[in-house]
């Protein structure tokens, strides 16, 4: 049975970011619910009513997955690990945006899956082998066809972006060798509840995995866990490692923990998102209250980062420009424009200082390190940076 928890309210497509204010292009703006369930019958948690693929991954997609050292480090990482321990002859990466994770390979053993035809564009140009299509059964046939079995499959926060999971998981079957393994990460649901970062739902996270939901779902492919991380990337992810059931591969001790936590701490239950979507309501109130308390004083206020995170955030707790002056973020396609929904404005990134900017909210709280340490000037004069997670607060 599924159960809706939370309730975010009327959100835009996040990647729309808007490129002027003009009555014609606010017309056109696209909104829809945005609903939270739980299945209690396989455990997952996703999106009640996902909105059409085709109208988010279009070739005007924003973001850009090169943008910080931490991710440029945490794939290079992985990419190392991972040539190092199964020794592919083919890779495949579904969902290559700029090529970040690519990079780490030669263009002869690896191959792109990417839905996005402007980002498609980039790899290819790099001599990095990619299909601008979306990820199904009929890619996986034509990618056999084509170039034989592959033996790894990467894919970092693109799995949980697709509705039909059924499809995936079945896609992936068809083209993984017989010892080959399928390595994917996405935002984790333990870390959704434990920090409260209820940003972590919008339009294209269809689904935030649990490990016990994850393993319900491959069951039926005759594919297994045989491994699982929990990363600190993104504010918490999970990554799964995942084989065929008659493959050579034996499961590693840490499955059988994490299944065991993920019970203790009860993500099996509708009642622990019941109480988290409580929790949610009450970091609403306190956000509004405090940018509210901050105006009064006539502080100026920026965002940090333009995420599609934060667009939650904004058109949840209905945060305009009478809260928050503007944004900025590195992305120079970003820059310009304007927010989806609530229309602030996104600039490049300034001297904080300088421009007597008071506080900045942690639009990407999840790089807040990666920031913080870049920002040491403004924090040393004084300015302060903002954040929800894990709860409403000034960070001193
Ligand atoms: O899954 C997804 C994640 C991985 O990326 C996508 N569906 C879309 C996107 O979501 P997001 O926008 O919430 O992701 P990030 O990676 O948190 O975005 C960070 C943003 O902040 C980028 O636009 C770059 C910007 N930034 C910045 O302006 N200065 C980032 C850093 C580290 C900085 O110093």
């Amino acid at each position: 049975m599924k159960k809706v928890f939370l309730n975010l309210l009327k959100q835009p497509i996040t990647n729309s970011y808007l490129i002027n204010k003009n009555s014609s292009t606010l017309k056109k703006e696209f909104f829809y619910n945005l609903s939270i369930i739980f299945n209690s019958k396989n455990y997952l948690v996703s999106i009640k009513k996902p909105v059409n693929p085709k109208s988010q991954y279009t070739d005007t997609y924003a973001h850009r997955a090169s943008q910080s050292k931490t991710m440029n480090l945490s794939f290079k990482k992985i990419a190392n690990k991972l040539k190092k321990s199964y020794k592919p002859k083919l890779s495949m990466e579904i969902g290559s945006n700029d090529g970040v994770f690519l990079k780490n390979f030669s263009k002869k053993d690896i191959i792109a899956v990417e839905p996005c035809k402007n980002l498609a564009k980039i790899t290819n140009k790099k001599g990095y082998f990619t299909y601008d299509k979306f990820w199904n059964v009929d890619l996986a046939k034509k990618i056999l066809k084509k170039k034989g079995n592959v033996d790894l499959i990467y894919s970092a926060n693109t799995i949980s972006h697709i509705p039909n999971l059924k499809e995936v998981f079945k896609a992936i079957s068809i083209c993984l060798s017989k010892d080959g393994v399928f390595v994917f990460e996405d935002p984790y649901i333990g870390s959704v509840i434990k920090n409260n970062s209820y940003d972590q739902f919008y339009d294209e996270h269809v689904h935030v995995f649990s490990f016990i939901a994850i393993s319900n779902l491959l069951k039926i492919h005759k594919l297994r866990v045989i491994d699982t991380e929990i990363l600190t990337t993104h504010g918490g992810s999970i990554r799964f490692y995942v084989a065929k059931r008659e493959s050579k591969y034996k499961i590693s001790n840490f499955v059988k923990r994490i299944y065991k936590q993920e019970l203790k701490k009860r993500l099996d239950k509708f009642s622990t998102y019941k109480k988290f979507s409580y929790r949610v309501q009450n970091s609403k109130r306190k956000l509004i209250k405090l940018l509210k308390d901050l105006k009064k004083r006539n502080k100026k206020i920026i965002s940090y980062g333009a995420t599609y995170k934060s667009a939650t955030i904004f058109n949840y707790c209905n945060i305009d420009s009478d809260l928050i002056d503007y944004v900025i973020d590195t992305t120079k396609n970003k820059q310009g424009k304007y927010t989806p929904g609530k229309h602030l404005l996104i600039k490049p990134p300034c001297d904080l200082a300088k421009e007597k900017i008071d506080y900045a909210f942690l639009g990407a709280w999840n790089f807040a390190k990666e920031i913080m340490k870049k920002e040491r000037k403004f924090i040393r004069k004084g300015g302060r940076f903002i954040t929800h997670v894990p709860k409403i607060r000034i960070i001193k």
